[in-house]
């Protein structure tokens, strides 16, 4: 602690670890002169508070064959646990959780098999300490994948069939 001459008073300041348990924490002050007497103050109380995650960005790309990938950066004083992605489309809610690795969440989703095309994308952030920060991204669309050509299809001969096994492939996905 720092001495103030003009106002003989000792100044100083504590800062609690990120890592330090939330909670009441109780503080004293002990004093001593140069011929050995000591003092204490009275006990005072003060409160460590858990800062709630911040989301700095979310990053969405539809990769190849349907694939959403979303990469959600994070700060925490206390630390980053985990991150979900929810996604609703009116009717039924998909939850992905994963957790962070340093300040960065990815996720890769296969969404070749989802029928609805429309998703409303939320974001959930969640601190070591369980604090959580949600936002709503926004609408995003899963392009339909085209229709598998697959090799074997070539061996079956003639235009007629072929177009026939196309359009089946192609109905079974949508
Ligand atoms: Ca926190």
């Amino acid at each position: 602690m720092e001495y103030v001459n003009a106002t003989g008073s000792w100044i100083g300041t504590y800062t609690p670890d990120a890592s330090a348990p939330l909670g009441v924490y109780s503080a004293y002050v002990w004093a001593s002169d140069n011929e050995g007497e000591e003092a204490i103050s009275e006990t005072f109380h003060f409160t460590v508070l858990n800062n709630p995650p911040t989301i700095t960005s979310i990053n969405v790309m539809i990769l190849e064959n349907s694939i959403l990938g979303v990469t959600v950066k994070a700060f925490d004083y206390e630390g980053l646990a985990n991150a979900s992605l929810c996604l609703y489309n009116g009717g039924k809610w998909l939850n992905f959780t994963k957790a962070f690795q340093d300040n960065d969440c990815s996720f890769e989703i296969d969404c070749s098999d989802l029928k609805e095309k429309e998703w409303k994308l939320f974001v959930t952030v969640v601190d070591k300490d369980h604090a959580e920060t949600s936002v709503y991204y926004g609408q995003i669309m899963i392009p339909s994948q085209p229709p598998a050509l697959m090799f074997i299809l070539t061996s079956l001969g003639g235009a007629g069939a072929l177009t026939l096994l196309v359009y089946l492939l192609h109905s079974k996905r949508s």
